[in-house]
């Protein structure tokens, strides 16, 4: 650890005790300073909560001031799409709550983000359009599936995050772009590219705009923005969070998860938004039970297992597109890993691997539910506003509306196109979807873990990592792992964004096979307390909000 930081750390405590001295010697302990909120973790607010030192609507004029701060004005980071505006009469109430009779549990009064593609019912105030103008103003029949089970946590819904729109499957568009919230960036180098599909969520967590952010995986789209962003996240398997009520691409790889700061904070919201949904029938084969993830939070949960590593292809710089640098920290992480007392099966490497990265199954499979699934999606609005009512509907609009939709570098809709051309659930979808299963699992994860016998696979989150998980919907968690050298050559990712880049966060991901998040979580969290990566680097000044809990309780 860098002196520097630690006598920051020494500074802040100091001052927080001697704030909170004078607010009431009673509650003058370590634990009564107010938390920096770029880094604050659930347990610390929901303390700070219940002692009185500050409300959650507090929390929540704080986030806006933060928000306010670095979204449009200062770095434009264009993380945040929308605020909730009955964000503070729900945190007021909340907060009455909690005085009578307690918090719920430990998301109470906590506010989070959600990507723009999961759906928060109308009358609160917030639009779901997956940054498209063309769901502007629509109305959902309902909130999502997991909103229901945050808001019945007492979680606060702070507002809706910028991504890339559609999930990134409109086309060869930059991640974290859209036509709502344009150009998302990271916050850790002026102009870097956030990652996506679920960019703003990324970036709002990884300088505190929330406390906690959920974002959607398909085929990458947490564990990417997890990597670039140097947090923790949960891609869970499909069918163990539901996807009632989130803008669709395909029901055999969607999947929502927890984009946080902390293998911690990811337990705590993974154990309250997982569980069955009857709106979402691939939830009804997960195991009956939801454990509580939290109890998978062991220091020494890498001791005595055997993780593996599929060296080729995966760690091949040449094929998957890595920087060097990555591999670098990836071969110091498997020493970490040793040393918590786990056998590094090295290689292990996935019969399918050569097939998958060769494969265009992924491509059929969700080219052909997407149509089917968004046709649907506009079918079940109770009202649009922009009169698109299908997937033809909205090519057509997004032509017609260049100004809002395709503005210069960011005309392509190819992907929409060839999603258009499918026919439905014809042999050739069925043959993709067999050979999906059989590539990613039957010769693929399950395979490599049933061969060398081992817990799990361990790769850097960058490259081609996340496809054998996601062409059979298996789960990824992923925790920070290092940061590019300050002289990395900077590389061009899109129109407007850079990669790599110095100070730019890569992840490392665990993977397994279905539901296997409990032990997956346990071996994220040994390997995030043994290193502590992520305080090792923060975002370029002008990227970090002032804005914090004393500003707003001392007004
Ligand atoms: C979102 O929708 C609501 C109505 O549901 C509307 O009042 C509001 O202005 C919209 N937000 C934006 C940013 O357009
Ligand atoms: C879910 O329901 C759909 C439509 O009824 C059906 O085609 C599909 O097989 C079901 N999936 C599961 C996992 O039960
Ligand atoms: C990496 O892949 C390239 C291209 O397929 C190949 O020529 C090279 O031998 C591979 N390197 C290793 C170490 O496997
Ligand atoms: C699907 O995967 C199988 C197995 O690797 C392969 O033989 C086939 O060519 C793939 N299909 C497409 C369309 O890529
Ligand atoms: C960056 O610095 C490291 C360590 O000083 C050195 O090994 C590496 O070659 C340098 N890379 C570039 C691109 O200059
Ligand atoms: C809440 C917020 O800051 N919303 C902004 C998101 O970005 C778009 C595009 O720049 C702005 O128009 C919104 O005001």
């Amino acid at each position: 650890m860098r002196w520097h930081y630690l006598l920051s750390v020494l500074v802040f405590v100091l001052l927080g005790n001697v704030f909170a001295f004078d607010l009431d010697p009673q509650i003058a302990t370590a634990d009564s300073a107010f938390p920096d909120l770029y880094e604050a973790s659930v347990e610390e607010l929901q303390r700070g909560l219940n002692s009185g030192l500050f409300t959650s609507v507090d929390l929540v004029k704080a986030y806006f001031a933060r928000i306010d701060e670095v979204n449009v004005k200062g770095p434009k980071l264009r993380a945040v799409l929308e605020l909730n505006p009955s964000a503070l009469s729900q945190a007021a109430a909340l907060d009455q709550e909690r005085k009578k009779t307690g918090p719920r549990g430990l998301l109470h009064g906590i506010p989070i983000l959600l990507k723009d593609n999961i759906a928060t019912v109308a009358s609160e105030g917030m639009n779901t359009t997956a940054g498209s103008f063309s769901l502007l103003g629509s109305v959902v029949p309902d909130d999502a599936g997991v909103v229901k089970r945050l808001r019945a946590a007492g979680a606060i819904i702070l507002g809706k995050a910028n991504l890339s729109e559609w999930a990134h499957f409109r086309g060869n568009l930059a991640s974290g772009w859209s036509g709502r919230g344009l150009q998302c960036t990271n916050a850790y180098f002026p102009n870097a590219d956030p990652c996506g599909s679920s960019s703003g969520s990324g970036v709002a967590a990884s300088i505190g705009l929330a406390t906690v952010t959920l974002g959607t995986e398909t085929d990458g789209s947490i564990t990417c923005p997890t990597s670039n962003n140097n947090l923790a996240g949960i891609k869970p398997t499909v069918g163990l969070t539901s996807r009632a009520g989130v803008i669709p691409i395909s029901a055999h790889q969607d999947t929502v998860g927890p984009i946080v700061r902390s293998m911690t904070d990811a337990a705590i919201v993974l154990s309250v938004i997982a569980g069955k949904d009857p709106n979402d029938n691939f939830t009804l084969v997960q195991p009956t039970k939801v454990p509580d993830y939290t109890k998978a939070l062991n220091k020494n949960a890498l001791k005595g297992k055997r993780i593996g590593v599929p060296r080729h292809v995966f760690l091949n710089t040449s094929i998957s597109g890595d920087d060097p640098s990555v591999n670098v920290q990836f071969e110091k992480a498997l020493d970490v890993i040793r040393s918590l007392g786990a056998t590094v099966v090295d290689p292990a490497d996935m019969p399918s691997a050569e097939e998958i990265i060769r494969s265009n199954n992924e491509t059929i499979v969700l080219d052909t539910d997407f149509k089917v699934q968004l046709n649907q999606w506009f079918e079940s609005l109770l009202s649009n506003p922009s009169g698109v009512r299908s997937l033809a509907d909205l090519i057509k609009f997004d032509d017609d509306n260049p100004d809002l939709e395709e503005p210069a570098n960011f005309e392509d809709q190819s992907e929409l196109i060839a999603s258009e051309a499918t026919q439905s659930f014809d042999n050739a979808f069925f043959a993709a979807l067999a050979a999906d299963k059989d590539l990613g699992s039957t010769r693929g994860i399950d395979a490599t873990l049933e061969m060398h016998n081992l817990d799990a696979l361990v790769l850097p989150a960058t490259g081609f990592t996340t496809v054998p998980a996601a062409i059979v919907g298996y789960p990824i968690i992923t925790v920070p792992l290092g940061f590019f050298p300050d002289n990395v050559t900077v590389g061009r990712a899109g129109p407007e964004t850079v990669y790599p880049a110095p100070g730019v966060p890569f992840g490392l991901s665990f993977l397994g096979t279905a539901f296997s998040e409990f032990d997956l979580i346990g071996f994220g969290y040994a390997y995030e307390q043994a290193t502590k990566t992520r305080l090792a680097r923060r975002a370029y000044p002008a990227a970090i909000p002032k804005t914090q809990l004393k500003d707003i309780v001392s007004k």
